[in-house]
């Protein structure tokens, strides 16, 4: 690929493997796979990586409870969840990084090691209340009185469990040294944490002072061995953080990995729950500053899904596999309802009555039967061949120009990772069709008598071929806004235009260029396709 396009390195958090995927963490990677999809669409040179978090007390204590190793615990949750549950959300992901194959591990070391060499890493102690949900210590503070089954204890404000007092001899790294530094970089760059409700709190906390941080553990041994004391392993976050840049080459003799380094270090954008945002906004920078690598373009942190009012986790009984709603409404009603029905950023709620209301509302009526009644008009009254459009009247220019704006407003809003408004810039445009249609009625158009010329279509034809390829030119920018968001209908739109034969493959088609209209040539092959979204009925109770 020409070096002269603009990178974009765009990660997911890696995810433990202690248990299967739910929606939550579908969230998650489908809007990374939505912008990377997008990035690509801009013709950018992309890189996308998800991956898994398989060290540490969580993944152990859930190996030991079904009887084998957690090496052999994350295998079995690897194979037959995490890397299967991509296909399943139709993800693209360029890498998969596991925190225990030897490129991550041995890379991980280095970076340790060097960081001792440095002075950055010293013995001492720490007691304190440890949550292993969270796999973090907390300060007293920040508890909550536990309440029913837990009255009396102290309790993890995320996970609702009590916490374990913990008091270890280990290895800590000098964070409280980069509290001015890190302070000096928010401002220097206000948007490396967003949303500004993510940046708030970060500053507030950071503002606070920063302790050292405990990065090693000796009770014991499923982890990263620390390389100059192979009694201790290295705490799972500080291993987990590092596979940002472990999976694309950093410390590695390999050319190639290390030209790969070179080309996407740092990071674009790190996208994780607001769960996790500390540890990639303060611990990740301050740990990059020591080594001294180049820090990434910005951490955003999302809001949590709820059901039922609750954060989901499968430890409230409330997750929900992916699977459970693409069985019914497929992969690409998943992806566009969890990214336009939720103000990205923020909390939202997720109900199957407004999974499929929007379904119904949105994606079959509004835009699935859009293109199937454009389609099939073309191929009942032109046989299935464009044809060529007529002189254009104001009504034809005024949905050019939404689609123009649709495209200017979407590629603004995916800069700000304001997912739920490039959709909605998009669906400017499904409604704006929708409205020509039912304002020129082409159906009448169709039937009206006319002076009939040598085309056998005459006026009233000449008017039916207007409507048609301008609406049809609709679609064909639509095709290509939503290919990032819902790619298999996209596809199945860009097919049954015809345009895959007179333009090219989807992917290679500039967002930038997707809302200029007379694009398709006269003479195109158009077939009414498949149903793009067929009307479910509304699932029964779940
Ligand atoms: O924290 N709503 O892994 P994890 C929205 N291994 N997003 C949710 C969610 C919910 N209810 N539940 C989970 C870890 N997520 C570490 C990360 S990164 C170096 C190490 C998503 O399996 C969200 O992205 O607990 C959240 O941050 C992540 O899953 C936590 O996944």
């Amino acid at each position: 690929m020409p070096e002269s396009r603009s990178s974009f390195y765009l990660t997911t958090p890696i995810y433990y493997v202690n248990d299967a995927p739910h929606i939550g963490h579908a969230y998650t990677t489908v809007a990374a796979d939505v912008l990377t999809r997008w990035h690509r669409q801009r013709q950018e040179q992309v890189w996308f990586l998800t991956g898994t978090d398989e060290h540490g007390q969580k993944v152990m204590r859930t190996a030991e409870s079904h009887g084998v190793t957690p090496q052999e615990w994350a295998d079995r949750l690897v194979e037959s969840q995490w890397q299967p549950v991509l296909q399943t959300l139709d993800v693209a992901n360029d890498d998969f990084i596991r925190t225990t194959q030897e490129r991550h591990t041995t890379r991980v070391q280095s970076f340790i090691q060097d960081l001792h060499d440095k002075g950055e890493i010293y013995a001492g102690s720490y007691e304190g209340p440890y949550c292993v949900g969270c796999e973090e210590y907390k300060l007293p503070g920040e508890l909550l009185d536990g309440t029913g089954e837990y009255e009396g204890q102290k309790v993890c404000p995320i996970h609702g469990k009590p916490v374990e007092m913990l008091s270890e001899q280990n290895y800590f790294f000098r964070m409280s040294a980069y509290t001015e530094r890190l302070l000096e970089f928010y401002e220097a760059n206000p948007t490396f944490v967003q949303p500004a409700s993510a940046r708030n709190e970060v500053l507030a906390f950071v503002r606070q002072g920063l302790q050292d941080l405990s990065i090693s553990r000796n009770t014991f041994d499923w982890g990263i061995p620390i390389p100059w004391d192979a009694t201790h392993v290295l705490y799972v976050w500080f291993d987990a953080l590092l596979n940002y840049a472990t999976a694309v080459g950093l410390g590695s003799d390999d050319p190639e990995e290390k030209a790969r380094f070179e080309r996407v270090w740092p990071a674009d954008v790190h996208l994780v729950g607001k769960d996790i945002l500390r540890f990639h906004a303060v611990i990740w920078p301050a740990m990059l500053m020591a080594a001294g690598l180049p820090l990434p373009g910005q951490v955003f942190a999302h809001g949590w899904l709820l059901v039922g009012g609750e954060k989901m986790s499968k430890s409230k009984l409330t997750g929900i596999a992916p699977s459970q709603i693409i069985d019914t409404f497929g992969s690409d009603a998943f992806r566009y309802y969890f990214l336009r029905a939720i103000v990205f950023g923020q909390d939202g709620s997720f109900s199957w009555e407004d999974l499929h209301a929007r379904y119904t509302a949105e994606l079959a009526n509004g835009f699935g039967n859009l293109a199937s009644r454009v389609t099939a008009m073309i191929a009942k009254n032109f046989g299935g061949s464009l044809p060529e459009a007529g002189p254009l009247t104001p009504a034809e220019e005024a949905l050019a120009e939404v689609a123009a704006r649709a495209v200017a407003d979407a590629e603004a809003a995916i800069d700000r990772l304001a997912l739920h408004e490039a959709i909605g810039a998009v669906w400017t445009l499904v409604d704006a069709t929708n409205l020509y249609l039912t304002e020129q009625e082409p159906w009448k158009v169709a039937k009206a008598p006319g002076e009939v010329g040598e085309d056998g279509l005459g006026v009233a034809g000449g008017r039916l071929a207007t409507i048609l390829v301008t609406a049809a030119e609709a679609l064909r920018s639509l095709a290509v806004l939503l290919h990032p968001v819902t790619p298999k209908a996209a596809q199945q739109l860009w097919a049954a235009l015809g345009a895959e034969a007179a333009l090219g493959a989807l992917a290679a088609q500039p967002v930038a260029d997707a809302g200029r209209f007379g694009v398709l040539p006269a003479g195109t092959a158009v077939t009414k396709g498949a149903s793009l979204f067929p009307r479910i009925e509304e699932p029964a109770e779940q």
